[in-house]
């Protein structure tokens, strides 16, 4: 325990935690307003949603703190004393094995505009960390090998990600937790929840087109989150956009401030190496003949070493020894704090296709990428290196292997060690759950383990109990939240094809939908229910058309509806009906009978929120 003194003396606790955050609890007179002052100082760090102030008990990074509290003279004054630590049941533990396990993993998200080469790099970590020998391509020939994230068939029919996957492997001492995500909109439900379960994120950019749209949003995302970010340029290969040019860019478009880790350099206009600032070593890289399939062969060089101009060439030497100090002179100093904040950037350079610039990449990131931090829940902060087991699902996939017709559950472990046998407290449905062994991913393929720690992100076979946003704790009820849910927008009939598979049908529809992407609901006929979905984006039909036709064998047609407004609604029975008859409204049920209304436009959702006082509506499930 560490208390801090402000200017005026009056003390603030700081509960130290590995890894450089700090929780910070303040006390104030109850009735004094002192909540807003401290509100000031609290709401722009990371506390997953809950404010600060009285109630809360956010953590905010160390330097932070004193800056902030220098800027908000009012709360200094305000400040009373100093109260108590967070809650005993979870706060920091001594178990030296779980500092030290906590200490190894670094748990991160890959995010991009579509097509930058998120995949690709995934494949290429893999390379690097030995977890596979031979990479794979987003587009593979027949016969070659497919990118292993890419698992699923729909993805490697068309080359692009459609879910968001998990692969863990070890490099350098470190455990890493790898979350490859769909860049395309209408699977950015997945990769939101996926990024709740990161605790760094690595934002690819195309050399050619810097940031784009869909940078521009998952960015933002990580910036409220507060999370420190890496940034790659990939696809170096080939002409792009002048580096410098590239750093203005980001840093006009994204407001972070970028510091350049890595620099390329060219030879003939060809790109045929890096440089490492950090280390000042040159690595140049030797075209290998098997398109990137394995490890590129690589030359490194201190840069103040006398041979360093042979092995550049005159030209490329003069061109990086320009650019360095140019980067001295103009550039921003590094700085550790603002990056652990989400302030600064480290920019690499490389390309994910032929491996050159991948490993510098990852030997920095290894040691940079900060491990796994408190997280915030109902009941005060939990530490990673509490002794009691915490985790929560972000993420359910059917039918990962085909056969068994199974039901993943992925987990995020926010703290303790789990472990076969664990009982835990599923906390929604308050009852208690005994955990199998973990398993352990690398896409689709997966190993038991005998225990997982903070950080990991584990499988957990499950048959129905578990869903999206669910905690399990041991020994409590604390719940996380901050799993962002998003209402459908686009909706169509779900028309079975094959008469004989209808039981297929229903059962796919429904594992399926209990994934998260989409949803199913009922509306009534007098040939019975008819299955109507509703999903985030439009190509969610697709992908789900295709695998009831794979997955179950069971082949659809979807049928756009043109209303994309939905409500659930509640209140007396009596009023619900009244209100569902309206003109411009369909009534569907959800899949466990709620009443929900389809309107047809904006103005007809309005018009009944006016109107219809007796009944309440909710944008997602009540
Ligand atoms: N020239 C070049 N092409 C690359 C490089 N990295 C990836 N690509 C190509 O870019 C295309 C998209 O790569 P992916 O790895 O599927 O990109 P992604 O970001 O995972 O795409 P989504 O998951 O669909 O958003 C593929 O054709 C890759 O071969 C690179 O370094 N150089
Ligand atoms: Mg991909």
């Amino acid at each position: 325990m560490v208390s801090c003194l402000t200017k005026n003396r009056k003390a603030v606790a700081l509960d130290m935690v590995p890894c450089r955050w700090l929780v910070v609890t303040v006390c104030c007179h109850r009735d004094s307003g002192d909540s807003a002052a401290i509100r000031l100082l609290f709401t722009d760090q990371q506390n997953d949603g809950h404010p600060g102030g009285l109630t809360g008990r956010p953590f905010v990074h160390c330097s932070k703190l004193s800056a902030e509290v220098a800027r908000v003279p009012e709360i200094e004054s305000n400040i009373v004393t100093t109260v108590d630590t967070v809650s005993d049941t979870h706060a920091s533990g001594t178990d030296a094995n779980l500092v030290r396990e906590v200490a190894r993993r670094r748990t991160f998200a890959i995010i991009s505009h579509p097509d930058a080469g998120k995949t690709t790099l995934t494949e290429k970590l893999l390379l690097y960390g030995g977890a596979i020998h031979q990479a794979g391509s987003v587009k593979a020939r027949r016969a070659t090998r497919h990118a292993t994230s890419d698992w699923m068939q729909l993805e490697q029919e068309r080359g692009i990600s459609v879910t968001s996957s998990v692969l863990q492997f070890e490099y350098e001492g470190c455990q890493l937790n790898l979350l490859d995500t769909p860049g395309h909109e209408d699977f950015s439900e997945d990769t939101y929840r996926t990024l709740v379960a990161a605790d760094s994120a690595v934002m690819l950019l195309d050399n050619r087109k810097g940031v784009e749209e869909r940078t521009r949003q998952l960015f933002d995302v990580c910036k409220r989150r507060r999370m420190p970010i890496f940034t790659l340029v990939n696809k170096c290969d080939r002409a792009g956009a002048d580096p410098l040019q590239l750093i203005q860019d980001v840093e006009a478009d994204l407001g972070i401030i970028c510091y350049a880790a890595t620099w390329p350099i060219y030879r003939d206009d060809t790109f045929v190496g890096v440089y490492d600032r950090w280390n000042g070593q040159v690595n140049m890289f030797e075209r290998g003949t098997d398109r990137g399939a394995s490890r590129v062969a690589t030359e490194t060089m201190d840069i103040n070493d006398p041979d360093i101009i042979e092995l550049l060439g005159e030209q490329a030497y003069m061109r990086l020894d320009a650019d360095i100090s140019l980067l001295e002179g103009a550039g921003h100093a590094w700085d550790n704090d603002a990056f652990l904040a989400g302030e600064m950037t480290p920019v690499f350079f490389g390309s994910a296709l032929s491996n050159f610039g991948v490993e510098p990449f990852l030997q920095e990131f290894v040691q940079r990428a900060p491990p796994p931090g408190p997280r915030m829940s109902t009941k005060g902060v939990v530490y990673p290196t509490s002794e009691l087991f915490t985790g929560f699902v972000f993420k359910i996939q059917a039918n990962m292997d085909a056969k068994h017709r199974d039901r993943v559950a992925f987990v995020r472990i926010c703290s303790g060690r789990y472990r076969a046998g664990l009982e835990v407290n599923h906390v929604r449905t308050r009852k208690p759950m005994r955990l199998s062994a973990p398993q352990q991913f690398l896409a689709r393929e997966r190993v038991s383990v005998e225990e997982a720690w903070p950080g990991d992100v584990v499988g957990i076979m499950d048959r129905g109990t578990l869903r999206i946003g669910d905690t399990l704790a041991e020994n409590s009820d604390l719940e996380f939240s901050g799993i962002p849910r998003f209402p459908p927008e686009h909706f169509a009939r779900a028309v079975p094809l094959d008469a004989l598979r209808r039981k297929q049908f229903d059962t796919g529809l429904r594992q399926l939908t209990e994934e998260g992407a989409a949803q199913v609901f009922y509306a009534e006929s007098i040939a019975g229910p008819i299955p109507i979905v509703g999903a985030v984006g439009q190509l969610q039909f697709d992908v789900m058309a295709f695998r009831l036709e794979t997955e179950y064998r069971a082949p659809c047609r979807f049928e756009p509806i043109s209303s994309r407004y939905p409500r659930w609604i509640t209140g007396p029975a009596a009023a619900v009906e009244k209100a569902v008859t309206g003109r411009g409204r369909m009534r569907l049920y959800d899949s466990k009978n709620n009443s929900v209304i389809l309107f047809q436009d904006a103005w007809a959702l309005k018009w009944a929120i006016d109107n219809e006082k007796d009944v309440q509506f909710h944008e997602v499930a009540p």
